[in-house]
């Protein structure tokens, strides 16, 4: 069978993944085969294939320069920064990597949630600094236990992060297009209403135009300054800048963010904030999760390759 030529954007996941990839198809690795630029001048008229990251995504210009193009595989979830129209148009599918990283990346919620109202990442540079031995312990923090969690977007992730939060004891609120038919979570009609209501918002929902700063000044005002925002989600889902100044008024109580609207930089303002816990976009972060994405993508190509239904398209 002759080699199917791809072009790939990002290497996939632990090395095992990317070694079966070049072994299985035809792959021009940008970085270690060329810069984009020298790879789409070398193979842009060939490839049928293009791999690419939930971050990274495809543009129209990119889509556009590969006229041989049939499928757009995603190494994520998120498709928000594929240019789907284009994709369409060009006859190319989409596919990606729903369900193996939803439990990682619900996890990562609880456990920026609990590190915030724990204080644990400041605790930690308390001890490192010696400061425990020099100034005594650090301030109370507060428990997850009877605070209201407000899941904005409750779809996969959303909903295996209200399971965990309920476990913990949390009463679960929540606000997407319609109720859950048989739910004693409570559904609030406005993502408005929710940040009113709630202690805790946790930003689930999906990322693109849809959902572009849903999380503004006015729903951070909803929120008030006894209450914290988690974002697991996409950093474009909120106005960064409106959170920055809200954190540093005292507007909100605090946040704890795994996303940012322009990564990898991250608003250094927020940088020496005690309420703030920052991760560098690692929801599904794990040998286990990300072996398992990249198992999928190979699945998806081999599928498309060998003619038979790619196992998670985009519809
Ligand atoms: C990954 C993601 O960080 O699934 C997504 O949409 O954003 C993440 O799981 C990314 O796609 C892999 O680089």
């Amino acid at each position: 069978m002759s080699k199917f030529p791809l072009l790939s954007l990002s290497p996939l996941g632990p090395s095992d993944i990317q070694e079966q990839l070049d072994s299985e198809f035809e792959c021009h690795l940008v970085g270690r085969d060329g810069s984009l630029e020298e790879l789409l001048e070398r193979v842009g008229g060939q490839v049928t294939a293009l791999v690419t990251t939930g971050g990274r995504g495809a543009e129209a210009e990119l889509i556009e320069r590969l006229p041989k193009l049939q499928v757009i595989a995603c190494y994520g979830v998120g498709v928000d920064a594929i240019d789907l129209v284009t994709a369409a148009r060009h006859g190319a599918a989409v596919t990606n990597t729903p369900d193996v990283l939803t439990d990682d990346v619900a996890d990562l919620a609880v456990f920026l949630l609990g590190a915030l109202h724990r204080l644990i990442v400041r605790g930690d540079s308390w001890v490192r600094a010696g400061e425990w031995a020099r100034s005594g312990g650090i301030p109370l923090g507060r428990c997850l236990r009877g605070r209201r969690a407000g899941i904005l977007g409750l779809g996969r992730i959303g909903e295996a992060t209200a399971q965990r939060l309920e476990a913990f004891g949390m009463e679960i609120l929540y606000h997407k297009r319609s109720p859950l038919p048989d739910s004693n979570w409570s559904y609030l009609d406005s993502p408005v209403a929710l940040a009113e209501q709630c202690d805790d918002l946790i930003v689930c929902c999906s990322g693109g135009s849809a959902t572009h700063h849903l999380v503004d000044e006015k729903i951070l005002n909803a929120l008030g300054p006894e209450s914290t925002l988690v974002n697991i989600a996409r950093g474009s889902v909120v106005d960064e800048t409106a959170l920055v100044a809200a954190l540093r008024a005292g507007g909100i109580g605090g946040a704890a963010l795994d996303v940012f609207e322009n990564e990898p930089e991250v608003p250094e303002a927020l940088f020496d904030l005690d309420n703030v816990v920052l991760a560098p976009h690692i929801g599904s972060a794990t040998w286990e999760t990300r072996r398992a994405m990249g198992t999928l993508v190979l699945d998806n190509l081999r599928a498309h390759r060998d003619g038979r239904k790619l196992l998670t398209a985009v519809e």
